[in-house]
């Protein structure tokens, strides 16, 4: 692992790290699956963590065998269905919905003149940032509809880096999926999950929530 001296910049996933958002994609999926009578489990909501729109809902029609009874425009309104779902619940959210630590967190980051940038996979990411006044924190943030790949594949974490001129290797990404940490260690960059160590076992350091998320611990982690 690098050292902790060598790190100039975070890179943050959205969902399921600075608010629970993750749980609305869920509640807005499962609701969906339902709808076209696809089988729900544990390990689809988890492997759903992270993975694009249109990527996810592959997924859930692929654990129904529903893949082909639905059009490319058919799968387009399906998809835009569960967005409009999942933005009705996002749109109740305030300041006081981010998760606990997350605040002073990127005050210490700022204070001590660290680099912070967004390598959400949400298309949404700007709108929940707005609801939950966090947008002044991401001057800098990866648009998602560039990517010619999503997570795991590194491409939004090198994007991440890049757009604060930064190397990987100076960067810190934070995630709550395994897809993510997956995509965070193939870009070369020092991984952190929050959330469960069983779930999350490919990172370099996990937290169980945001709440230790502090630079102390992360420096405590690495040297
Ligand atoms: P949208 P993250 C991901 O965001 C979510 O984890 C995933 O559940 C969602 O399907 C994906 O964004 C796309 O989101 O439909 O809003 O564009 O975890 O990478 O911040
Ligand atoms: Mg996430």
């Amino acid at each position: 692992m690098v050292k902790f001296a060598d790190i100039k910049g975070f890179i943050f996933d959205l969902d399921g790290v600075i608010a629970d958002t993750s749980s609305f994609h869920t509640t807005a999926w499962h609701q969906l699956a339902d709808k076209v009578g696809a089988p729900w489990s544990q390990e689809l909501e988890d492997g759903l963590k992270g993975i694009s729109r249109m990527d996810s809902l592959e997924m859930i029609l692929n654990a129904g065998g529903l893949s082909n009874n639905y059009t490319d425009e058919e799968k387009q309104a399906l998809a835009e269905e569960k967005n409009t779902n999942y933005l009705a619940l996002v749109d109740q959210m305030t300041p006081a919905d981010i998760f606990p630590g997350v605040k002073e967190f990127l005050e210490s980051l700022e204070d001590n003149h660290y680099k912070i940038s967004l390598a959400s996979a949400s298309k949404n990411g700007p709108r929940v940032l707005a609801k939950l006044g966090l947008t002044d924190y991401f001057p800098n943030v990866v648009d998602p509809s560039t990517l010619m790949k999503g997570k795991p594949d590194p491409e939004i974490y090198i994007k991440g880096a890049e757009i604060l001129g930064l190397k990987p290797e100076e960067c810190i990404g934070i995630e709550d999926a395994a897809a993510g940490i997956e995509a965070i260690n193939a870009a070369n960059e020092t991984s952190i999950g929050i959330g469960s160590k069983q779930l999350l076992s490919e990172a370099d350091m996990v937290f169980a929530n945001t709440e230790e998320l502090t630079l102390d611990n992360i420096k405590a982690n690495m040297n």
